[in-house]
């Protein structure tokens, strides 16, 4: 029976940040969702992303196609009233950009990027229906100081503090500078995302105030995340302007700080099924904002699933 007409559902089927010590606990949601055969991947890029929790596509974009993206990556970063919105958070120590949120919601250019029907297709084929953009971002990590991004599951944050119900997401990071093992790329640990870490420590007020420069609630234990790496190993996907790494929403990921030269410019689309909306967060803490996650349009993006 499809979710949709299924009761909305209020049991938290992954309690994080309740106990006094952490929990590792199988998944219980599907990695692939609906009928695998509908969309663009290929069935052994289905059992990679299944078995990995990531998919990595070199060139999905020529550099042609993303040059007008990068070119806009660049005049926000150039432009000094973006450090001013609401939706850019900046480094803790140098002040410089760290993030920029709902670029979607904001920046016609980005827009076109994030609802890109290469993107939407994929987005689909793995949550087997219809999708919306629960967040966007632009993380800039930019040279010699942009930070790093600490382990963690996006959906445990997503579940705890945005109340989205299940392990129905995707992530698509979208390199507009090159991603070299050097400059802080993606780190995760491949098949992680079978196991849910219940972390330890209460949910702040405002969380995302903090969080979203240095996240210290919400991230996995040592013991933990030893436990993961013994049993799966590390892999950090790296590839030129225009490659393209979606990654499951649980799979448990981090990057290093950049100290080189070179800036590590990735858009992030977290894209959810439409079946798969927040209800209230499993925190007991008010929503967090529209701009770090949508709670209200939740169209689906076209082309319209397996159309
Ligand atoms: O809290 C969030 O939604 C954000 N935090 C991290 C570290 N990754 C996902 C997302 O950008
Ligand atoms: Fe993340």
């Amino acid at each position: 029976m499809s979710t949709a007409t299924a009761a909305r559902p209020t049991t938290d089927r992954y309690p994080s940040r309740h106990l006094p010590t952490a929990r590792i606990t199988q998944r219980l949601d599907p990695v692939v969702h609906g009928d695998p055969d509908r969309g663009p991947l290929e069935a052994s890029q289905l059992h990679f992303y299944q078995d990995n929790g990531y998919l990595s596509l070199d060139e999905l974009f020529s550099l042609t196609e993303i040059e007008d993206y990068m070119a806009e990556l660049q005049r926000l970063r150039s432009d000094r009233h973006v450090t001013a919105r609401k939706e850019a958070i900046v480094e803790p120590d140098s002040r410089e950009l760290r993030s920029l949120f709902a670029v979607h919601t904001h920046n016609e250019v980005l827009r076109q990027l994030c609802q890109h029907p290469k993107l939407v297709r994929i987005a689909q084929q793995l949550l087997g229906s219809d999708v919306y953009i629960h967040q966007s971002r632009i993380n800039y990590k930019s040279g010699f100081r942009g930070k790093e991004f600490y382990w963690h599951s996006d959906f445990e944050t997503w579940h705890v503090e945005d109340g989205v119900p299940a392990m129905r997401m995707v992530s698509c990071s979208i390199s507009l500078t090159p991603n070299t093992p050097y400059n802080g790329p993606l780190m995760l640990i491949p098949g992680s995302h079978q196991r849910f870490v219940s972390c330890v420590g209460e949910t702040p007020d405002n969380h995302y105030q903090h969080s979203l420069k240095r996240q210290e609630v919400g991230v996995p234990d040592d013991a933990s995340l030893t436990e993961l790496v013994n049993d799966f190993g590390l892999a950090s996907p790296t590839g030129l302007a225009g490659s393209v790494t979606f990654f499951e929403c649980n799979v448990m990921h981090g990057s290093n700080s950049n100290i080189t030269p070179l800036p590590r410019s990735n858009v992030f689309v977290v894209y959810n099924s439409v079946h798969n909306t927040p209800v209230a967060p499993f925190c007991g803490l008010p929503p967090r904002p529209d701009f770090i996650a949508e709670r209200r349009h939740f169209e689906p993006l076209s082309p319209p699933y397996a159309s």
